[in-house]
Order: C-alpha cells, then structure tokens, then sequence
C-alpha cells in the first residue's frame, strides 16, 4: 500500500504509533487530515544529513555536499551524496539476508547469507573515493538532463567487506568471464517489480582488483541505509554507479554485462570527441571506465575574508580514477601562474589524496583561489568543461573559490 494511502486510511491509534507519542486532541483531528508529522519526510533528519547538504531531486532521493563540506579526510555519512535510481528498499531483515551468484560464466549458481561471507572469507578494509559520473553536469551547456550535480556529487569513506575475487575463487567462474553485473533489493519508480532501477558492473579485471569489495562496514559501522545497508559492492574510482547498494545478486556474464542503465547511452561518453550539442549513435557511445583527475578546495569556504598580515592555509583532496594524483598546484592569478600544494600519498590505492599550501597575498582587495591537479600520467584538470557529451558526465574542471583579503 502507498504511504499516503495507508495515512488516509489510518486509524487514530495507528497514527499515534507512527507519530510515537499520543496526539492530543486526536479526536478532532478533521477526517483524512494528514499530521505535518507524518507528512513529507524530512530527507535531513531521515538520512542523518547534514542541514547545508543540498537535495537534487526526493523521487528518488539525490542530495549532494558543498566543497566546504567535505574537509574531512574520511567522508562522513553526513556529508556523503546520495544518488538513488530508485526506491530505497524497506524493511530489510539483515539476518535473511542473501547474495545470490548466477550467470552464463559460473559452474554452479551458490548462495551465500551475509553472515556466510562474514566468517568464511577474510575482511579487509580501504577508503575508496565513490563519484558519480554525473557530477558537475549543471555546467554543461547545451545543458545535459539529469541531476544537476555541482560539485559535491564524491565521498571518500573507509568500506569494510570481504574481496569480491575470493568469493568468486570460491565459486569457480569459467574462463570465458567477461564482465560481472550486480542485481539489488531497491525497486522500480514505477512501482513495477519485474524492472531493476539499475544493474551494472564491471569487467573481470576490475572484479578481481584487491580493493574491490563487497562492503557490509562503512567509516566502522553499519552502512547507512540510504548508502546500500546491509550489502554493497564497491569498486572505487570507477563512476559510482557500477558500485551497487543493497546488493542481492552477483551475475557473471560471458559478455559485458546487459543489465538496465549498461546499455545505450547510460554512463556512457563518446568514443570520439564531438561537438557541443551533437547527436550521438547509441553504438558510438563507450562506457566510462576509470574516472579522471579531479580536485577540491575543501578549506577555506568560498567567500571566505582573510587579514592580509596573516597567510592564507588552503586545504582540499585530489584523485585521479585508477591512477594516483602525481602534481597538486594552486593559481591565485586566474591560472597565469601556477605554485606547487603540497601533496600527500594516498593512504592505500583509489583513495583521495590531501593537498595543502600556504599563500601569502601581497595586496588587499579580490582574489580566486584556483586548483589544478594532474595524474601520474600527466593529464591535467582543464580549466573550463572538457569534452562536452550528450549525457553530461566526466565534467572534471578546476575547481575555484572566491577570497577577499582586508
Ligand atoms: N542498487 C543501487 N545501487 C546504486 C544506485 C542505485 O540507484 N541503486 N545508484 C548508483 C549511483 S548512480 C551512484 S553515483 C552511487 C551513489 O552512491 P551513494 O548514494 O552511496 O553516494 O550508487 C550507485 N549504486
Ligand atoms: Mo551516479
């Protein structure tokens, strides 16, 4: 039954439980009137959010952070985004909990219950950066439909679970494995139980890297529901779409995987450059691997005033997909000169990096603070939209704050 429908039909009593408390004057309460308590859920207080977090879109929930808010070295769930497809699922009872492993390419399908991949393979913990494919879209232009992410669509969270790889050692997958696609407990929006909201994967050679994991712990704790509770596949650096939350089914496929948003033009850029505003042919479109460098002034807030006497800290995190940022730098002079940050190693493979720099401003008045960090390939963030694409993804421009000094 629909939420708003069960409220309509509720009974007084009903309701008193959902509220928690007794309502006082609950036999005046007008027939079908709904309590503002029971009303829209406040998505801050439902997902334990932070009250400067941004809300994209309620059906489904997408909420993304502020750059200022992602300071922290560890992404707490907080300041984490979330990116939904579809309906978060409900009433989930960890204990009955299964993950299921089928497919054209295993010998046998096998199940697992969670507390079988708890006890039988070891655990292994890694911060991983998760960012959507999609963030920065609202700056492409002609614009791409689609959650307008800004820049806070990244997290960097530790994942604790068990290596996808030994539970697939453990099942024995035939050699013509091509691809892994994940199946998961959140449902359709349009209510229809034979549609997936969204199946994706990998390639073999993602789903045997060390750090790829299916997670159960994030930041030591339970995952927070809206993050993928109480099983989640991760594969950090790739777009974030391919890590599945509340994960029930792990498919191995003898051909890349199939399932709903692989195909056609979803998380898919063009093989080729094209033009802004080009059409695209579906068979022209490649599916995003590794994602790009990227770069954010985590610290100070844009806006921020800063005494001339003192000098300006300016702190932030780096990541470049599969590869590791090599070179952090900083322009105050609208990128005509660059000055290296000071750049820390990641604390394991696919995890963001710290960067840091002191500056020092020789007069008062305007300044922006710009950031350009560069992979171990040396590729650089452009300054402004790269590669324009008709899905809007991979927007991986500097990122810029305003100063004043007084
Ligand atoms: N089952 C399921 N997994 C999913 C999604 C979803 O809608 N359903 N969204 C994906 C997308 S597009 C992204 S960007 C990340 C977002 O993860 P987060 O909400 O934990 O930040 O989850 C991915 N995994
Ligand atoms: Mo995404």
């Amino acid at each position: 039954m629909k939420r708003r429908n069960f409220i309509k039909k509720a009974t007084l009593s009903s309701l008193t439980v959902v509220i928690g408390s007794e309502i006082v004057f609950g036999n005046m309460l007008p027939k079908g009137y709904i309590p503002l308590a029971v009303q829209d859920p406040d998505p801050f207080k439902l997902f334990n959010k932070d009250a400067e977090m941004v809300v994209l879109n309620d059906r489904p929930w997408n909420m993304e952070a502020k750059a200022h808010l992602l300071n922290e070295k560890i992404t707490s769930n907080k300041f984490m985004f979330i990116r939904n497809n579809g309906k978060i699922p409900e009433n989930i009872t960890i204990a009955n909990w299964t993950i299921t492993f089928d497919g054209e390419s295993v010998k046998t399908p096998k199940t697992y219950t969670l507390q079988e991949l708890k006890t039988k393979f070891e655990q292994h913990t890694y911060q991983l950066t998760l960012e959507c494919g999609g963030n920065g879209r609202s700056e492409f232009d002609p614009p791409a439909k689609g959650n307008q992410w800004t820049i806070g669509a990244v997290s960097c969270a530790r994942w604790t679970g068990v290596r996808l790889k030994d539970v697939l050692e453990d099942i024995g997958i035939k050699n013509d494995a091509v691809y892994i696609g994940y199946h998961a407990a959140d449902t359709h929006l349009s209510g229809d139980p034979k549609k997936e909201p969204i199946s994706r994967g990998v390639p073999m050679a993602k789903a045997f890297q060390e750090e790829t994991l299916l997670a159960f712990k994030m930041n030591g704790k339970d995952i927070p529901l809206a993050h993928g509770y109480p099983l989640r596949l991760i594969a950090g650096g790739w777009p974030a779409s391919a890590s599945g939350k509340w994960i029930n089914g792990i498919s191995v496929r003898n051909k890349v995987h199939d399932g709903t948003k692989m195909t056609g033009t979803a998380y898919r850029v063009p093989c080729k450059p094209v033009a802004p505003g080009d059409k695209v042919k579906d068979e022209d479109m490649c599916i995003i691997e590794s994602m790009p460098v990227k770069s954010l002034i985590t610290y100070p807030k844009s806006g921020a005033m800063i005494d001339k006497k003192k000098k300006l800290l300016i702190n932030g995190h780096a990541w470049a997909g599969e590869l590791e940022v090599s070179k952090m730098e900083y322009s105050i002079d609208f990128g005509s000169s660059w000055q290296d940050c000071k750049l820390e190693r990641p604390i394991n493979r696919l995890a963001w990096q710290h960067f840091s720099a002191e500056i020092s401003f020789s007069k008062k008045g305007y300044y922006e603070i710009w950031a350009r960090a560069t992979d171990a390939q040396g590729k650089s963030q452009s300054m402004i939209l790269p590669g324009w694409n008709p899905k809007g993804y991979l927007n991986n421009a500097c990122h810029r704050i305003a100063i004043k000094v007084i």
